[in-house]
């Protein structure tokens, strides 16, 4: 995909193509409006962090890749915002590690999540969950809460890019191990998360692939000794310390 007006030599390029992506997913009626002031956010963190990925989340983003490879039912959840930032990327980390792709929606319409759910067939998606929505989550109102029984109403392992903070500690309330990509550390998702992964999705998701990828010939005892040696609050520590004192690549950026 390619941003009309913007020249690659812009400073600002990655960003601004973002920006577009989003814009379009608006457009095309996957992505909700409030996408747009989520972006703005974790844009924000982004560009704090040096807009690449810190050694800590990249380590999260390993510890991911076992535990989706060591589930029974994984999950991954997709939402407005991953939808139009990296349907193709989603589709490929689901085909690396075996788990099922789940549209669950903040702010659900039909009419979203059939158009979410066309937008990944159209990149490689066969089987999507979501659709059928008779489970839910306990302890939410009812849009936000359902899902499918056999999707995320009953995995082991759930990855949830960019989910709200209400929804991700209720989540993690039913004792089901929670993967958390957010940009902002001191969000309630990523404190809420098993593992919270502090990077763009744009860059997590192609990076648990590649990892998991690197991981698919280990065996149980490897995946659960790295699965264990995992600090979640040291994690978060690294990224808030990152954003804090600027990190190292930050002068680059402008
Ligand atoms: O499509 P829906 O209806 O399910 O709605 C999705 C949104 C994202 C609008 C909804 O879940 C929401 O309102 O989320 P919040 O509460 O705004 O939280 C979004 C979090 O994601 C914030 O902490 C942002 O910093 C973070 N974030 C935004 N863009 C990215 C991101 N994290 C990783 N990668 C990004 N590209």
């Amino acid at each position: 995909m390619t941003g009309p007006e913007i020249p690659e030599s812009h400073p600002r390029y990655e960003s601004l193509l973002t920006r577009h992506r989003i814009e379009e997913g608006v457009d095309l009626g996957i992505t909700s409006k409030q996408g747009l002031i989520a972006q703005g956010r974790g844009e924000a963190f982004d560009y704090l962090l040096g807009e690449e990925t810190i050694p800590s989340a990249d380590a999260a983003e390993r510890v991911a890749a076992a535990h989706l490879l060591a589930a029974e039912r994984p999950v991954i959840s997709v939402n407005g915002n991953v939808a139009a930032l990296a349907p193709g990327e989603t589709v490929a980390l689901a085909a690396a590690t075996g788990a099922d792709i789940e549209i669950n929606l903040f702010n659900r319409t039909d009419e979203r999540m059939e158009r979410i759910a066309e937008h990944l067939r159209e990149h490689g998606a066969e089987r999507i969950k979501g659709l059928a929505a008779d489970g839910r989550i306990p302890g939410l109102d009812h849009e936000r809460a359902k899902v499918d029984a056999d999707g995320i109403g009953s995995a082991d392992v759930v990855l949830v890019p960019l989910e709200d903070g209400d929804r991700a500690a209720a989540i993690a309330e039913t004792g089901t191990t929670e993967l958390v990509v957010d940009l902002n550390p001191l969000s309630r998702s990523a404190k809420a998360a098993t593992v919270p992964i502090v990077d763009n999705v744009l860059r997590a998701v192609p990076n648990v692939t590649a990892h998991a990828e690197d991981l698919a010939g280990a065996d149980e005892a490897a995946l659960a000794e790295l699965i264990g040696s995992f600090d979640a609050e040291a994690t978060l520590d690294a990224a808030e310390e990152r954003i804090r004192s600027g990190g190292p690549s930050c002068d680059r950026l402008t």
